[in-house]
């Protein structure tokens, strides 16, 4: 019979299972457990970092009862479930996210404070997880959290890279300089483990990384040989090559106001044996160890390139070893309902973040009808109906292609089944299309070439169910441009938009708890309900006209000014003028993301402030600009203008003349906790992308919803921002995307030198050529990719930019109704709330539905 379940005295069980800790004496009680056992201290020597530890612990022990609840039920109610597989999951801190989330902020802050501590040195303590470069990871992260949050059975999938995006560090010249970011070298204490924590801090010693789930591994092969059988059955033999192991680290993602706790599993690898015995025998222990070595090696480092592929087989691996664990893993857990396989796709949806993941088409082929057996008919039925590919970005560099030569030697049985796909998939479009071998040409998933190249975009777009952008514009242009061929062929109902949104939790109620009271005052609704339905914010409209209320708005936007400032002055012991308007621009150095506009425009501001006399200066509103963001290591140019903002901040900040009207500051190694400081103290914030190149932006929501305005081009989601809070409360300005084309064409056809076309810019080129910020000629590559093609539009769009610059000014002017851009603007962000982007995708993509874990725990039956 059935063995008896629970074991023993099932009184017994249920007297000491404990469920979650909801009051401070029981949250106290649990912290200093974990002070006087995990960490094996005492109270006498416990310091912040300690405390830090020991409410991380506790709050972990938490959500691992929610968590088990949540996939027990999961597993038990058989739902359809979506995974989100991303090469980049850009989570930044997690202490302060999980407390609010559970709904336990105070309570264990009452506890921290009981035991002699302050709940935010506390929360100072965690290190970012930063296990990505920018928009792409973020937009992962907000997308857990809000799946977990709107209680739908998602899961992430990722890497553990040993190390995230570099540190960085500025010189004293002015240059980038890269550190490695190795975060786990203290405990991460937010991985769940089946086996203790052991760890004995204030040894100094921090022991290995945590510990790995032992009971959840799989093997992952790479090079060797695949056969194709003799029959014609289309299998193939794959031997032989290198075996690595994946190992699952369990990440908790908990849900807003409700026990539901998502899953994030980080894959690391490790060799498949220490040594290979092999060898080993043979005598030849170094490549024995060597092989353990490429093993580790595959989940060491995130690439820190954004929008660039470089072609390097370790990035492939990473690519392969990740989509291969994933898929076994979602396949072990679809096999543990006795389903046929053919009801995969009921069951299961892949949405691909961008094309890194799209190996895991030929991988499920390859599984499905090398392993299971099915015939190719049926296996591409099941793949065209399980995924789903998001794109990111339409600039061509960013555009996955993989050498043939390369795919064939490390993965030679997905190269064959690559082939065959684009040989079915040619054949049906000659059939639609017959005799347009140029046609042919331009859709084929194989480039033509020395080396060959595979299409990672095209494979991703014939191998989904869907496909989409993340803003309308990007969405069109992603069906008018790279794949315009496979909209006229497959239709264009594949083809559709899903807008990005971010999570209000840690862009509102976290980062700006004052602004999150004042609208839970205001709107007479506890958090709970608005921070998950954040439409709600449109009732704060009225509210703009109440002086009072417009007080307490510019009052705490006042005091985030006042907390930005104490940061600089802790991290770059540099006072700022908080009394001065605050201008931001935080985001990945790129060339099409106009830095370079920006810094120019503080030139011709401090140029033109120069000329005034004091009188006419004494009118001025003073303005602080902040940059922050990091810089591909190899960009050279992306480099240098980082170097300039550095070098033109030095010269503006110590001129008498000018510095009490305008001071410039780069805060180095830009991270998901500094822009949770500096996003709230924004009065305004810079998106000026060239038109058509920025697909979505994320960051111009989080300010917008702080109450920051929006200074930017018509592009990505600045336009639909713009349509939700009113194109008069933005500050719009250049080129629209349909002119872009011509305007790059008159650029290399018919130059007009920009002394003529652009004389304001031109003299700030001359300045900085000139020497004004130390030796010009270092900046002559920046310079000259102005003078020559200016690729990404400048010198057109220069002048509109420093008009829209002046009607900033002059609105700020106006106080009173500065205040009431700032409310509306808040009070219409409701669109982009990442809530309501997941549930875009659950409802028009992967048809999931909700699952509410119940409130009280059903542990004991199993
Ligand atoms: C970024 C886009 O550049 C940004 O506009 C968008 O908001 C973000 O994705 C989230 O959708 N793309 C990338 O970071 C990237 O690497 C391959 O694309």
């Amino acid at each position: 019979g059935k063995p008896k379940w629970p074991r023993g005295d099932e009184k017994a069980w249920k007297e000491a299972m404990r469920d979650v800790d909801t009051d401070t004496p029981s949250i106290t009680r649990s912290i200093v457990s974990h002070v006087q056992t995990s960490l094996a201290r005492q109270a006498y020597n416990l310091d912040d970092f300690g405390a830090y530890q020991a409410a991380a612990l506790s709050v972990r022990d938490n959500l691992i009862l929610n968590w088990n609840e949540t996939q027990l039920g999961y597993t038990k109610r058989e739902p359809k479930r979506a995974y989100y597989l991303s090469l980049e999951f850009l989570m930044g801190r997690t202490l302060d996210n999980a407390l609010l989330n559970l709904g336990l902020k105070d309570q264990y802050k009452d506890g921290v404070k009981q035991l002699g501590f302050n709940m935010e040195d506390v929360l100072e303590q965690e290190r970012d997880a930063a296990l990505g470069n920018g928009g792409l990871g973020r937009l992962a992260a907000c997308y857990l959290d809000s799946s977990a949050s709107q209680e739908l059975p998602v899961w992430g999938y990722g890497l553990r890279y040993r190390y995230g995006i570099f540190q960085q560090l500025i010189s004293p010249e002015g240059n980038q300089l890269e550190a490695p970011d190795p975060w786990l070298e203290m405990q991460n204490p937010w991985e769940a483990s089946h086996l203790p924590v052991l760890q004995h801090a204030r040894l100094d010693i921090f022991l290995p990384p945590q510990l790995p789930r032992l009971d959840v591994t799989y093997e992952v092969r790479f090079y060797g040989n695949a056969d194709r059988l003799p029959d014609d059955s289309g299998r193939a033999l794959w031997h032989g090559g290198q075996e690595v192991l994946a190992v699952a680290y369990d990440v908790m993602i908990p849900g807003c106001y409700t026990r539901n706790t998502n899953n994030l599993r980080l894959w690391e690898s490790k060799p498949k044996r220490g040594f290979d015995l092999n060898s080993f025998n043979a005598g030849d222990y170094e490549r024995a160890v060597e092989s353990s070595n490429s093993a580790a090696a595959i989940t060491s480092v995130l690439y820190p390139n954004d929008h660039t592929t470089f072609g390097k087989e370790l990035r492939l691996k990473q690519q392969y070893f990740w989509t291969a664990a994933s898929l076994q893993d979602i396949l072990r857990r679809f096999k543990n309902m006795d389903k046929p396989i053919t009801d995969f796709p009921e069951y299961v949806s892949i949405q691909l973040n961008d094309t890194h993941p799209t190996l895991a088409i030929p991988e499920l082929m390859r599984i499905l009808i090398d392993e299971e057996e099915l015939s190719w008919n049926t296996a591409w039925h099941i793949v065209t109906n399980t995924f789903f590919y998001t794109n990111h970005t339409v600039l061509p560099e960013a555009l996955e292609k993989w050498p043939v030569p390369l795919m064939e030697h490390l993965l030679p049985r997905h190269m064959q089944i690559i082939y065959d796909i684009n040989l079915f998939f040619l054949q049906a479009v000659e059939r639609k299309y017959p005799g347009d071998r140029d046609r042919l040409g331009r859709m084929s998933l194989i480039e033509e070439g020395f080396p060959k190249h595979v299409r990672m975009a095209y494979l991703a777009c014939i191998g989904s169910r869907k496909v989409n952008g993340v803003a309308e514009l990007h969405s069109e242009l992603v069906r008018t441009t790279i794949l315009k061929d496979f909209v006229e062929f497959e239709g264009i109902s594949k083809f559709g938009n899903v807008t990005n949104g971010i999570t209000p939790r840690r862009w509102l109620d976290q980062c700006n708890p004052e602004l999150s009271a004042l609208i839970s005052k205001t709107l007479k609704l506890e958090k709970s309900v608005w921070l998950k339905d954040l439409y709600k914010l449109k009732d704060l409209l009225p509210f703009a006209e109440d002086p009072h209320f417009r007080k307490e708005w510019a009052a705490i936007k006042q005091r985030n000014k006042e907390r930005l400032a104490q940061h600089v002055k802790t991290f770059l012991g540099l006072e700022v003028n908080t009394k001065a308007m605050f201008d931001v621009q935080i985001k990945r150095l790129h060339e099409y993301k106009r830095q370079n506009l920006n810094i120019f425009g503080v030139i011709h501001r401090y140029l033109a402030i120069k000329k005034m006399t004091p009188e006419e200066r004494k009118k001025l509103n003073p303005r602080v600009v902040f940059f922050a963001g990091k810089a591909a290591p190899a960009y050279y140019i992306a480099k240098l203008t980082i170097r300039l903002i550095v070098n033109v901040a030095r010269v503006i900040n110590a001129d008498p003349d000018t510095k009490d009207y305008l001071s410039l500051y780069f805060l180095p190694d830009y991270s998901v906790s500094v822009a949770e400081i500096l996003i709230p103290a924004s009065d305004i914030s810079q998106h000026i992308s060239t038109a058509g190149t920025e697909a979505s932006g994320t960051s111009n929501m989080k300010f917008c919803l702080n109450g920051g305005l929006l200074v930017g081009t018509v592009d990505g989601a600045n336009i639909e921002i713009a349509e939700e809070v009113g194109e008069n409360n933005v500050f719009f300005f250049g080129h629209l995307a349909p002119a872009v084309e011509e305007l790059r064409y008159q650029h290399l056809y018919h130059p007009v030198p920009i002394e003529e076309k652009c004389p304001a810019l031109a003299n700030v080129l001359n300045q900085v050529s000139g020497g004004l910020f130390g030796d010009g000629s270092v900046y002559e590559p920046l310079l000259s990719t102005i003078r020559q093609g200016d690729y990404y539009l400048l010198s057109d769009d220069f002048d509109s930019y420093i008009a829209a610059l002046a009607m900033v000014d002059e609105a700020y002017l106006d106080n009173t109704e500065w205040v009431k851009k700032s409310i509306r603007t808040t009070a219409n962000m409701g669109k982009f709330s990442s809530d309501r982007a997941i549930n875009e995708y659950a409802e028009s993509y992967w048809n999931l539905e909700a699952i509410k874990v119940p409130t009280t725990s059903n542990f004991l039956t199993g």
